[in-house]
């Protein structure tokens, strides 16, 4: 059997600097990667209007300077071929490809104690052995298209916006049902709009959604931000969620008059992106989150003619609960003839039919449906693949289905040795910027390694105490706070029979990074590590 220091899985901005990074240690390193070429979410996700929603300039790798000299992001929102050009040059410049095997999917991976190793099967019959197994599956990139009777016998064509064909959709002269208004189908509606005869958008929950206010760069902005690199990354890892360089919020919303209230969260539309206000009790008073909600839900009246309409799209929860969305001419979308919003809360899909989908109100005829419906997000993924630690437990079992995840630090787990996972549950993942959160894992996960390998430590294992300390913080922290009062992907409530806790760290980038970095400068306190036994050393 062939054996390896490390498997990682994925070939995505996880797996790619993972690679990088235990290459240069100089380990034996295969990454396997179920799509044809490198690029993660952003090899499927082809989607049409598929666009990040942080500043290109902040949504790259940040650990080398040269990287960040050579590449030049066009546009303020970089689009899905950009990304994937730019993971196509990273993957071409540091020749990661020689290391990833492609078109194979890992099934399984087991723990052998006798070993000490990780055997990884894959679904071309092949199995290999690894000191450390590595996860780079991301938290969303196990798509869900919902159960809907009569799929099978639907005439027409059908995808999923995170599995979209590599060859452009054509949908002139189609009638087109959307079933789904989260960011992929918010950004996909007012695109598919601009060709399709019709578009039926099926929507189950009203979305708050801002401009993204998308522009070109100009020269000067891109020779500034690459002069002041260093200063800007410096920036970056002060801020909570690492997707901006501007100063904490420090205002509280009810302190200032109705008039002021107004004025800032104009300021902050007209600018785009995350609502930056300047307020920093959104997602700790209820009476201020419900300031921003009505701001929101008046542009949504002045946006949308028609006030029926208006009144479907208005959303109710807390913002912030559900991952708030950016978005280009969504609601403006709705003003055009050939756009209709059909609410299926109100009268739900019943069946997809040969024609077209009949809810209880109604049958609409259709040619094309694309499924905008998400993911069996943060524990989908894992859960994919049979990964079983010590005495052959799963790691669906440890965290009974998600209804009980115990991690430590979102890295390790009680029960698994030398089993890593990048962005994992319980890390402050997609709260933040995934790439800035990638790095930090990946460093610290090779200096990890590094450290073992420099003290003839042969594994290295959360301990069970460590596991419960760590949820229950997560948990403490988030509930001091309004994520999850709602019923999102987050916490697994868009999938039929799914219930997690929520799921991730919301402390915030700075804070959980300082909990990390102290945890490895005292020794890998939390952790039990186990020397290399003597015979082998
Ligand atoms: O998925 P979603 P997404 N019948 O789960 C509806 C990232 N991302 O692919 O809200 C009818 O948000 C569901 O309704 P409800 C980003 O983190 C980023 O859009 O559950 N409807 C919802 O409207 C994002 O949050 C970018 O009631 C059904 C929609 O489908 C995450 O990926 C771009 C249904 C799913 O929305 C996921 O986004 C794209 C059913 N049975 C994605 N089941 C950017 O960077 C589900 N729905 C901008």
């Amino acid at each position: 059997m062939k054996h390896f220091d490390a498997v990682v899985v994925g070939a995505g901005f996880s797996g790619l600097y993972m690679l990088h990074r235990l290459r240069e240690q100089g380990l034996t390193v295969r990454v396997f990667e179920a799509g044809t070429d490198v690029g993660g979410v952003w090899y499927w996700n082809r989607y049409p209007g598929a666009r990040c929603d942080v500043e290109s300039v902040y949504y790259n790798y940040t650990f080398s300077e040269e990287l960040i000299q050579e590449w030049t992001w066009t546009s303020r929102y970089p689009d899905q071929p950009s990304i994937l050009r730019y993971l196509n040059h990273v993957a071409d410049r540091f020749h990661l490809r020689s290391d990833i095997q492609f078109n194979t999917r890992v099934k399984s991976a087991h723990y052998d104690e006798p070993t000490g190793r990780w055997l990884v099967s894959t679904d071309d019959g092949q199995t290999v052995s690894a000191t450390y197994f590595i996860s780079g599956v991301g938290c969303l990139s196990s798509s869900n298209t919902p159960d809907f009777k009569g799929l099978s016998g639907f005439t027409g064509e059908h995808y999923h916006t995170g599995t979209w064909p590599h060859q452009p959709v054509d949908f002139s002269g189609k009638r087109v049902g959307v079933i789904g208004t989260g960011s992929s189908g918010i950004q996909a509606i007012p695109v598919i709009a601009e060709q399709a005869k019709h578009v039926y958008v099926f929507q189950r929950t009203p979305q708050y959604t801002t401009p993204a206010q998308n522009h070109p760069y100009d020269d000067n902005y891109i020779r500034e931000t690459k002069a002041n690199f260093p200063a800007i990354k410096a920036k970056l890892l002060q801020s909570w969620a690492g997707t901006n360089i501007r100063p904490a919020p420090d205002r509280v919303t009810l302190n200032d008059s109705p008039e002021e209230r107004q004025r800032r969260y104009e300021a902050a539309w007209e600018e785009g992106g995350w609502m930056n206000t300047g307020y920093k009790d959104l997602m700790t008073s209820v009476e201020a989150n419900e300031k921003l909600c009505d701001f929101v839900r008046g542009k949504i009246r002045s946006l949308v003619k028609d006030p029926q309409t208006a009144d479907r799209l208005m959303p109710t929860y807390v913002f912030g609960s559900k991952r708030p969305v950016l978005d280009t001419n969504y609601f403006a979308t709705y003003n055009r003839d050939n756009v209709t919003l059909v609410d299926v809360k109100a009268a739900p899909i019943v069946e997809i039919t040969p024609g077209g989908l009949r809810t209880a109100q109604a049958e609409y005829g259709l040619d094309t449906i694309v499924f905008a419906t998400g993911y069996d997000a943060i524990t989908g993924p894992l859960f994919r693949i049979d990964i079983r630690g010590r005495n052959g437990v799963a790691l669906k079992d440890k965290w009974e289905d998600g209804r009980q995840i115990r991690t430590y630090l979102g890295i390790a787990n009680a029960g698994f040795p030398n089993f890593f996972m990048i962005t994992g549950p319980q890390s402050p993942s997609v709260l933040t910027n995934m790439v800035l959160s990638i790095e930090q894992h990946v460093e610290w996960i090779s200096d990890c390694i590094r450290h073992l390998r420099e003290n003839a430590i042969g594994s290295i294992e959360a301990t069970p105490q460590s596991d419960a300390d760590w949820s229950q913080h997560v948990r403490t922290v988030a509930d001091s706070t309004l994520f999850p009062r709602g019923e999102s992907w987050y916490n697994g409530a868009n999938i039929k029979g799914k219930t997690m806790p929520f799921p991730i760290y919301v402390g915030g980038v700075p804070a959980y990074r300082e909990i990390c970095t102290k945890v490895a400068a005292n020794g890998y306190e939390g952790f039990v590590l186990t020397p290399v036994p003597a015979e082998t050393v």
